[in-house]
């Protein structure tokens, strides 16, 4: 009886490791483009942001950010609400803008009040850009991307990039300038993996194209709802 329980008590021991362990190894701080799409009209100024969504309390981080820069222009970087949700003082480097090259290097930012860290998520980074007199999409890549916790540590990330997809009408696939069930069933296709993906089909601008982009584009053909 003794060994019994003691058995049990081990089992459920390893459980709780296991478990612990796998949730350590599946958990890592997001850093996000977002939105993960947008969809914006020839020579429209617009901004994206730079968020972050600790897995464990951070004190500062870092980035680099590339674009087309035949598509898009970008006009300032500013600090966001990250670091300093908890009134901590922070110190901000908005890097170097180089819109010949496409690219914002060295973007920086730091909790310099002692001992405060974040762990809240939060836009570490506003983007203010504008797009150009052409049509098409432009990636907008996350590179270099550093963050760390107080110690100066590097923690582990997953980093999403986004897309701007300028003077498209929004979700009109086939390029025909009309939204059809033709587009809801190519937006299908690129759900299904049938088709390489497209993130013009991507109405909902969540960064993935599913069958709710479909349906979407599908109500847009019947009259129903306007997208994007
Ligand atoms: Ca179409
Ligand atoms: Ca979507």
């Amino acid at each position: 009886m003794k060994d019994r329980k003691k058995h049990i008590k081990i089992g459920i021991l390893s459980l709780f490791l296991l478990s612990g362990l796998t949730g350590m190894a599946a958990a890592e701080t997001l850093v996000n483009a977002t939105p993960p799409t947008q969809n914006i009209a020839k020579g429209e100024t617009f901004t994206m942001n730079v968020t972050i969504d600790p897995d464990i309390s951070i004190a500062g981080a870092q980035f680099d950010l590339s674009f087309n820069a035949s598509l898009v222009s970008a006009d300032s970087v500013t600090e966001g609400n990250l670091l300093s949700q908890d009134d901590a003082s922070t110190y901000f480097n908005p890097g170097t803008i180089d819109n010949a090259a496409g690219t914002i290097t060295s973007v920086a930012g730091a909790i310099t009040t002692p001992g405060a860290t974040v762990s809240s998520p939060g836009v570490f980074a506003t983007i203010r850009m504008t797009a150009k007199m052409v049509s098409g999409t432009s990636p907008l890549n996350l590179s270099n991307v550093i963050v760390g916790d107080i110690n100066g540590n590097t923690v582990s990330t997953t980093v999403n990039n986004g897309n701007i997809i300028i003077g498209a009408l929004c979700g009109d696939l086939n390029g025909d300038g009309k939204i059809t069930t033709t587009d809801a069933v190519i937006t299908l296709e690129i759900a299904a993996g049938s088709r390489p993906n497209d993130p013009a089909a991507d109405v909902d601008g969540d960064g993935v194209v599913t069958s709710l982009d479909a349906l979407m584009i599908l109500q847009a053909a019947a009259g129903l709802i306007d997208i994007c």
